[in-house]
């Protein structure tokens, strides 16, 4: 079992430079849209390289770097939103995405505050500590609805995959993250919640966050974050 482990972390390391991934498309309406027209270009989109201090300011839009050119896309309640890698989601873990309203524009919206709602979620499947899978792994990107009574308005939607190969020490598990910009049309009168603050949503403790997906196989896994919000 300790071999396999190094093998894994070889194989990471390895990998870096070729296998990482970035979110810088939405899929609206079928149609996939240009890398980072729709979606803040994050500092890593060359470097390909995670977050891991889910403290940082960075830990919210990873987007401290980069003037702020994204443009804003129409997007139907109710309708499927995708969010997609440059490749493929090459690490074994979650992921989760949170959404925020912007006051007015989502342009040049910071998203500070306990703003952010979680609107999706894919989590490892136990089995009693017998085995453990990881749907979210190996697939270029995730598809959503847009919860059908989301008050119309614009917001960010943020992308966030945890992935979770290092994360048996504090620090370990790698944080890949993006933020689109959608204009919800046809929206309802819902409350979204419960609202977090990102960063803050997150220690870096979680049992979700902090754990060996190795050995002894987990029992169980905890997704981090709050519930997620349907509508
Ligand atoms: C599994 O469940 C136990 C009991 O609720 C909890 O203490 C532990 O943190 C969970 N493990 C994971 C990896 O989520
Ligand atoms: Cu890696």
């Amino acid at each position: 079992m300790k071999l396999s482990v190094f093998s894994v972390a070889v194989a990471c390391l390895a990998s870096i430079a070729s296998a990482h991934y970035t979110f810088p498309s939405l899929v609206v309406g079928g149609k996939t849209t240009a890398a980072w027209a729709n979606v803040r270009t994050t500092n890593n989109f060359e470097t390909q390289a995670p977050v891991t201090d889910v403290t940082s300011a960075d830990f919210r839009c990873y987007d401290s770097a980069e003037p702020g050119t994204a443009t804003t896309i129409a997007v139907p309640a109710g309708s499927q939103l995708g969010i997609m890698s440059d490749g493929t989601i090459y690490h074994p873990g979650v992921v989760n995405v949170y959404m925020a309203k912007a006051p007015s524009s989502a342009s040049g919206w910071a998203g500070d505050g306990a703003v952010w709602f979680k609107v999706y979620q894919i989590t490892a499947e136990t089995n009693g500590g017998s085995s453990i899978a990881f749907p979210a792994q190996n697939v270029p990107g995730v598809t959503f609805t847009v919860p059908k009574n989301l008050p119309t308005g614009e917001y960010l939607v943020r992308m966030e995959a945890i992935a979770l190969h290092a994360a048996s020490t504090f620090g370990g598990a790698q944080f890949y993250i993006s933020c689109g910009q959608v204009s919800v049309t046809g929206g309802g009168s819902g409350t979204p919640g419960p609202l977090v603050s990102i960063p803050g949503v997150y220690t870096g403790y979680e049992p979700g966050i902090l754990l060996n997906i190795y050995y002894p196989v987990p029992a169980n896994y905890t997704q981090p974050g709050p519930a997620v919000w349907s509508g």
